[in-house]
């Protein structure tokens, strides 16, 4: 018997002001306290591109513990670079599953708009699908069950009437969990988007092109004939290995990879 077909997602459709000529779209940074360059890296990136907006589509932050924390620290230098950039061009942020707790709060002060997972980017005469990706990967099933639990209301609203220091401590455990199961995992078979799903989600949503990150594994697709996935690059600037650092750019007729702008 077939597998029942994957519920599909509303697309929620954005159309880009027609002044627009360029458009940035950048994932998983996971910053935190101890990945000092890569924030600078990306600060400069903000200042200094010539895109008119720039889309950051999930996982800009290792964790997110709730709006409360903005105002110290390294979260309250976050908040600082965001508004900074959403004063000089339209700055966007799509949930991904370290930051899905971003609120509304921390996104009004910012001045940053909240983007939905999926959605569909109108701009150039041309229809983009965005999503963090994470919702496809659905051959982690332990993933797709957590993923459901802590999206959930329910679960929000008990995780955030917790204390500040109950809900990092809560944060550094799951992250520490996860770790493990990924070390379990062997190179090469880390979990990707399923290619069935993609393409379905494609068809439904009228999009020839896909963007997202999630994965690390930054790449272009043929997901099938006429269907294109562009996976974004991780950054990482503070750990051994190759640094990584990386901005997809949309403008008319043309997707490119880019490094970031560190000067105008
Ligand atoms: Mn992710």
């Amino acid at each position: 018997m077939a597998e029942p077909a994957q519920a599909l997602p509303a697309f929620t459709e954005f159309a880009a002001p027609a002044a627009w000529r360029s458009i940035d779209f950048l994932s998983d940074l996971h910053l935190s306290e101890s990945t000092p360059r890569t924030f600078e890296a990306l600060a400069r990136h903000l200042r200094c591109t010539e895109a008119d907006a720039v889309f950051i589509l999930g996982d800009l932050f290792e964790v997110w513990v709730g709006d409360d924390a903005r105002h110290e620290g390294f979260d309250a230098s976050c908040t600082a670079m965001l508004a900074e950039a959403s004063s000089q061009r339209f700055v966007g942020f799509m949930a991904g599953n370290r930051d899905f707790l971003v609120g509304t709060e921390m996104l009004a002060d910012c001045g940053v708009e909240r983007l939905d997972d999926p959605m569909v980017l109108i701009a150039f005469g041309e229809r983009l699908l965005l999503s963090h990706g994470d919702a496809l990967c659905l051959s982690d099933q332990p993933y797709q069950e957590f993923r459901r639990e802590v999206r959930s209301e329910r679960w929000q609203q008990r995780f955030l009437a917790q204390p500040l220091t109950q809900r990092r401590r809560i944060a550094a455990e799951l992250r520490a969990e996860s770790e493990r199961l990924k070390s379990q995992q062997q190179p090469g078979k880390w979990v990707d988007l399923d290619a069935a799903a993609t393409a379905a989600w494609m068809r439904a949503a009228g999009t020839p092109q896909f963007v997202h990150g999630h994965t690390h594994m930054p790449a272009t697709h043929e997901v099938a004939p006429g269907l294109t996935r562009h996976v974004l690059s991780d950054w990482d600037l503070d750990h051994p290995g190759v640094p990584r650092a990386q901005v997809l750019r949309w403008q008319r007729d043309r997707l490119a990879r880019i490094a970031p702008a560190t000067s105008q």
